[in-house]
């Protein structure tokens, strides 16, 4: 190869994009334990959300650096009135409950509402969560994954590491699938 070529190569350019991913689900099911152990690899304790948190964590997805900011709603009910302005252009979400709690479970319904009249058609995960504790997983599950045509159900522990990062990866999939489809259908129909 002549020197000539050599200098002429380009240096490749980076691919990346940017993922909005948003956790909802009751007080206390874990979601900012989930987190943390995604963004630091440990099992930190944490205290109860006030208004929402805020990470970011880039991964690798098909030779495009994926940024997925995650914004981790208080569960509490005073908190609420939060989901609707600040969901706004989400491109996903993580919906937990307790495997420990049923009430939890049974109050998904609310969160799915109020999701739903502030966003698009996004993608859902439904998250069991401190199944080193209790596993919750039966017929309910099956049905209310069907029912709201979810993305599907991991059961996992922030405690002891169970498929915490396979939720976080597979959303970013998800998600990533859902916005080239869409931007495919847009220049189709330009
Ligand atoms: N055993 C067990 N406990 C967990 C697990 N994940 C979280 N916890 C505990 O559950 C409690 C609540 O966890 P958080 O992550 O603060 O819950 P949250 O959903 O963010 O709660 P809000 O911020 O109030 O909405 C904490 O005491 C955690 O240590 C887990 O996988 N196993
Ligand atoms: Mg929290």
């Amino acid at each position: 190869m002549s020197v000539g070529s050599e200098s002429s190569v380009e240096p490749k350019a980076e691919r990346k994009a940017i993922l909005k991913l948003i956790m909802l689900g009751d007080g206390g099911v874990g979601k900012t334990t989930m987190i943390n152990r995604f963004i630091s690899g440990s099992y930190i304790p944490s205290q109860m959300t006030i208004g929402t948190g805020f990470a970011i964590k880039n991964i690798m997805l098909e030779g495009i650096t994926i940024t997925l900011s995650i914004w981790d709603f208080a569960g509490e009910e005073r908190f609420r009135f939060l989901v609707p302005r600040f969901s706004e252009g989400s491109n996903g979400c993580i919906l937990a409950f307790d495997s420990t709690r049923p009430s939890t479970f049974f109050h998904l319904e609310e969160w799915l509402e109020l999701l739903r009249k502030n966003t698009d058609d996004i993608p859902i995960v439904l998250v069991g969560t401190k199944c080193d504790i209790a596993y919750f997983d039966n017929e309910l599950v099956k049905e209310f994954v069907e029912k709201h045509k979810l993305v599907g159900y991991i059961a996992s522990s922030a405690k002891d590491d169970l498929r915490i990062n396979e939720i976080f990866e597979l959303m970013a999939r998800v998600m990533w699938t859902k916005l080239t489809e869409k931007s495919a259908q847009m220049r189709l129909h330009t």
